[in-house]
């Protein structure tokens, strides 16, 4: 098989950059080693920046977005016992956020891409990149059996931390620089109503809460938890238990509950591979970085990776210029380290470090102060939350 662009895992970037080219007549494949259920079934992100929204709709995969997904203006910062709203576009000339679940935007862009009839491969064993460096890359996969070859000018590593294209390179070629959290977020969704119609991000003595949604009726909370907490050791009620004490009184009290039917803990990273371009392959999304999820930055930021590369592969079809492709790397690694920074910033301040000494904690408690008495902070922190320009 040929095809221009051999695209790597079939998450939010593959997707995305995959329905972008096909929009632009450049024909492209893509494989990934889970099948459609096992994909459409994973839950993750829900805060779409208006850049994430523009992309979604130049890819014509918008339309159930708008209808569904909710419009925030504001989120609170909770702590003291009292909400402290950021009014996100107040401070930033109008701009706004979506909430709408990684979920839904993969289904959409699923479908997108069946009804044009672009090719996806599921169930692919052994992916692997080949001969990037030269003029003729390939990949191989195993299928039913016997293994499969396609080559293409070009390959977008979108197969996420654990993928293949970014441990394809050789380690002298990359710099990768990593930072461990020292706690992660249990997670639930509940069909509840959510508590407040705005996300709250809680600072509490017994650590981080976060209480977010997917719908009107649909509910998406987090407890910061210590990395050594066991799934099983926690029931619905023990979470809900723990949530209400880390958040303000009032909306303690008007919480409601159900049974969970998603549960589970994620570790929280920040890492960053360097170039995120190696001849003719090129890394997008989680495959090149992670960040932690207190500034709902990943899912935005595999986003404007492709928006860079889209651009880039466009002057490489339609201009015969390479210009684009050439400063790929630059441009999408300079907004990634302003959302590393950003995500690593809003985790320091929000969450009770094991290891913090009253220095620390007096440090937070001022930045949490001033975040909320000035208008130059609080701006700060909206104009990075609704996502930096591209
Ligand atoms: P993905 O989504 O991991 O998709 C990679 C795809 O590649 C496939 N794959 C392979 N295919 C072939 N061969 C291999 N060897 C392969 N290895 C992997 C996989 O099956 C998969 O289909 O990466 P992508 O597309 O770069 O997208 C990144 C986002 O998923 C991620 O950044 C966000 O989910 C992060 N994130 C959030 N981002 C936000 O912007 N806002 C949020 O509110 C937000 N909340 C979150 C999050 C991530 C979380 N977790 C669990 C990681 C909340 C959580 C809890
Ligand atoms: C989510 O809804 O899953 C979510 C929202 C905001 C975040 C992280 C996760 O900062």
């Amino acid at each position: 098989m040929r095809t221009k662009v051999a695209i790597i895992g079939s998450g939010p970037s593959g997707l995305l950059l995959g329905q972008l080219l096909t929009g632009a007549g450049i024909d492209n494949v893509i494989v990934d080693r889970v099948g459609r259920d096992y994909i459409l079934g994973r839950v993750r992100a829900g805060v779409l920046e208006e850049g994430t929204v523009g992309l979604i709709d130049q890819a014509k995969a918008g339309a159930r977005m708008h209808a569904e997904g909710l419009p925030h203006e504001g989120f609170s910062l909770a702590f003291d016992g009292r909400d402290h709203r950021i009014d996100l576009s107040a401070l930033t000339g109008g701009k706004k956020v979506m909430v709408y679940g990684q979920t839904e935007m993969t289904r959409d862009l699923i479908e997108r891409r069946e009804a044009s009839g672009a090719l996806t491969v599921y169930e692919a064993a052994n992916v692997l990149p080949h001969d990037f460096d030269g003029l003729k890359p390939y990949l191989t996969y195993e299928k039913d059996g016997s293994t499969q070859r396609i080559d293409c000018d070009f390959i977008a590593g979108c197969d996420g931390f654990h993928g293949v294209s970014r441990k394809a390179v050789p380690e002298r070629s990359m710099r990768t620089v990593e930072k461990i959290y020292p706690f992660g977020w249990l997670g639930i969704l509940a069909e509840v109503p959510p508590v407040s119609h705005e996300l709250i991000y809680a600072n509490h003595a017994r650590g981080f809460a976060l209480c977010s949604m997917r719908s009107r009726h649909r509910s998406r909370y987090y407890i910061q938890c210590p990395l050594t907490e066991r799934i099983d050791d926690w029931s619905d009620d023990r979470f809900w238990d723990e949530l209400r004490r880390r958040l303000p009184a009032h909306h303690a009290e008007a919480l409601l509950t159900a049974p969970s039917f998603e549960k589970s803990i994620a570790q929280l990273r920040s890492f960053v591979a360097e170039p995120m371009r190696f001849g003719r392959m090129f890394l997008v999304g989680d495959a090149a970085h992670i960040v932690p999820p207190t500034g709902a930055k990943g899912l935005n930021l595999a986003a404007s990776d492709v928006h860079y590369l889209f651009s880039g592969l466009v002057e490489y079809y339609q201009d015969c210029s390479d210009a684009g492709i050439e400063v790929y790397s630059r441009l999408a690694l300079a907004r990634v380290w302003k959302a590393v920074r950003f995500s690593w910033w809003m985790t320091t301040v929000m969450h009770r470090f094991p290891d913090a000494g009253d220095f620390e904690q007096r440090i937070q408690e001022a930045e949490l102060d001033y975040l909320t008495h000035s208008r130059a902070a609080a701006t700060a922190l909206a104009e990075n939350y609704v996502g930096l320009s591209y």
